[in-house]
């Protein structure tokens, strides 16, 4: 008896725990550009022709090695409008009821397999080097959970950048000789881009027709869309990005969208690349000399440190994770996310990247877009949905953490002990985005006055009763309470009056 075997748009690769599972002699792979998929939130137009694109090609790569596929195109007659039409309709064409399926990146769908009139068995995704009981088993008992320690058990167990049971380097952790601020130029040329094939020209059409006024620019459109064009593109940046990828990972520069980022996650996400391949061909940089430790491990920590342990989170804290609002954070999320004019240097830098390329980098969206949203008080569901929809390589398994938990601090301190909130000075410190900007850092008040600067000292008066007393913030409010009293005022008018300016649509 045939089953189907059901391959999501993020679980692009021959070793999905449904493919491994299934019998290609008799099982039907079951393949679908899905509309409920495709606008639970107006994804990028980047995004949606990126995943249909690379669906299509692995399709492809499927039948050429003999595996029936049940693919249903988008603009199909037949269409359907969810996954479970999908393999409804399929289990009717091919008259069987039982379906493997991988367990999908966020609880929206998993509920919907569930809820599917056939016998859906969910295997677990084993593309990750923690599995769900080790995440759980590493939690348990503990009263925080810090990426720090779980990370140096990744560590362990995937004998990445180990000299026995030591950190090469004795070190576990180079941060210190990182995060510098950017110097003048760029010597990397940033992600290797390709050209679209035949079937990356349909999409582009198909999706200009279809999702053409979802907020981003679909064309050029230069994303890999098979794994050996992923391959390349990890290549590339081991050779020339990973070097200086530690350094110069916190840094920004006006019109430098990549700098020494690797620009892998939307390939890590839906399968071209695997996190473990990625992270040994950086090791390898590093045996050979062509890459320091400090740039290799601070590489690795993101992949087999934050990437595990945010989806370990993800899945810890259960379905309601992404719907909290520690801070009671009510605002509508200000326009210019979707590109409303803005004064703001460093916004209008990372809003406009992010509409061409669907793409920021980490201290853009933490520092930058989450900050101010975060200082801002807007509410955390907005931020989130923003960044579940604007981002080529955005599933809410790793999304919602980074959003709600470390960006927006909405969980209460699960990802992160303190907030991540900062004034102008260190966009200042890290970027050129001040030297070109209406406003003035150096201004705390006033004409012309940072609003980052007002907005900060606003967002720790506003909540000083849960922070006070966080010995991370004690210098905080020390400072602030050194102020004089008049200063103090002004600032929290001024930055009330900017709120309001906000709120009623003004340019900012
Ligand atoms: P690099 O900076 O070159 O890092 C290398 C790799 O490390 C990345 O490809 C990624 O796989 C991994 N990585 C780095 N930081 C993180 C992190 N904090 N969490 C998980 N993986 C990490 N990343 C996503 O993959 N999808 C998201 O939807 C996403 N949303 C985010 C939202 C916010 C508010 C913030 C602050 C961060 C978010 N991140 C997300 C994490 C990070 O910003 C991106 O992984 C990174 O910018 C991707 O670009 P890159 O490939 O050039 O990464
Ligand atoms: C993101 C996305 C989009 C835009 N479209 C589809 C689709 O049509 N068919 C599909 O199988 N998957 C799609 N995806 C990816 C899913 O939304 C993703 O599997 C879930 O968010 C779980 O991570
Ligand atoms: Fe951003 Fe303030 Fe710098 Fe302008 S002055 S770029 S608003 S941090």
């Amino acid at each position: 008896m045939s089953r189907l075997v059901l391959v999501l748009g993020d679980q692009l690769t021959f070793d999905i725990a449904s493919l491994k599972a299934a019998d290609k002699t008799k099982d039907i792979v079951v393949m679908a550009e899905v509309a409920d998929e495709a606008s639970y939130v107006p994804h990028h137009p980047k995004k949606i022709a990126f995943l249909f694109s690379a669906m299509r090609h692995f399709a492809e790569n499927l039948r050429q090695v003999g595996w029936r596929v049940n693919y249903t195109k988008f603009e199909d007659s037949g269409a359907h409008a969810s996954i479970g039409a999908a393999l409804l309709a399929a289990a009717e064409e091919h008259r069987c009821s039982k379906v493997l399926a991988t367990e999908p990146g966020e609880w929206r769908l998993l509920k919907h397999l569930n809820d599917i009139p056939l016998d859906v068995t969910q295997l677990e995704d084993d593309r990750f080097v923690a599995s769900h009981a080790e995440f759980l088993s590493w939690a348990e008992g503990r009263k925080e959970l810090r990426l720090e320690w779980f990370y140096r058990e990744m560590r362990r167990k995937s004998g990445l950048l180990m000299d026995g049971d030591k950190p090469e380097g004795g070190k576990w952790n180079f941060d210190q000789d990182n995060r510098k601020p950017a110097p003048g130029g760029v010597d990397f040329s940033g992600p290797m881009h390709f050209r679209p094939d035949h079937i990356t020209s349909e999409v582009l059409d198909l999706v200009e027709t279809r999702f053409g006024d979802n907020f981003g620019d679909l064309r050029p459109f230069w994303f890999a869309v098979t794994s050996d064009d992923a391959h390349r593109a990890l290549a590339h940046f081991v050779d020339g990005g990973l070097a200086k990828f530690g350094d110069y990972q916190d840094a920004m520069l006006s019109d430098e969208r990549f700098l020494w980022h690797a620009v892998l996650s939307m390939y890590l996400n839906v399968g071209l690349l695997s996190p473990l391949e990625v992270c040994r061909a950086a090791e390898s940089a590093w045996k050979d000399g062509r890459a320091p430790l400090n740039a290799v491990e601070g590489f690795i920590r993101q992949i087999i440190g934050w990437r595990e342990f945010v989806r370990g989170i993800y899945f810890h804290e259960g379905p309601d994770y992404v719907s909290r609002n520690f801070l009671d954070h009510d605002r509508a999320l200000p326009a210019l996310y979707w590109g409303g004019e803005t004064k703001m240097h460093c916004l209008s830098q990372a809003v406009d990247q992010t509409r061409a390329e669907a793409y920021a980098h980490h201290i853009q969206r933490l520092m930058v877009t989450g900050n101010f949203a975060l200082l801002a008080g807007v509410h955390p569901h907005e931020v989130h949905e923003w960044y579940l929809a604007v981002y080529a390589d955005a599933y809410e398994w790793v999304e919602a953490p980074n959003t709600v938990g470390m960006s927006q601090f909405a969980d209460g301190g699960v990802v992160g002990s303190k907030p991540y909130v900062s004034s102008g000075n260190y966009i200042d410190r890290m970027s050129d985005y001040c030297k070109t900007c209406a406003y003035s850092v150096k201004t705390k008040t006033g004409e012309g006055a940072c609003p980052f600067n007002l907005l900060y000292w606003h967002f720790l008066d506003r909540h000083r009763k849960r922070f006070a007393s966080n010995p991370r913030m004690g210098n905080m409010y020390r400072t602030w309470d050194r102020m004089n009293a008049d200063k103090r005022e002004t600032i929290i008018a001024e930055a009330d009056a900017f709120l309001r300016a906000l709120e009623n649509g003004d340019p900012v």
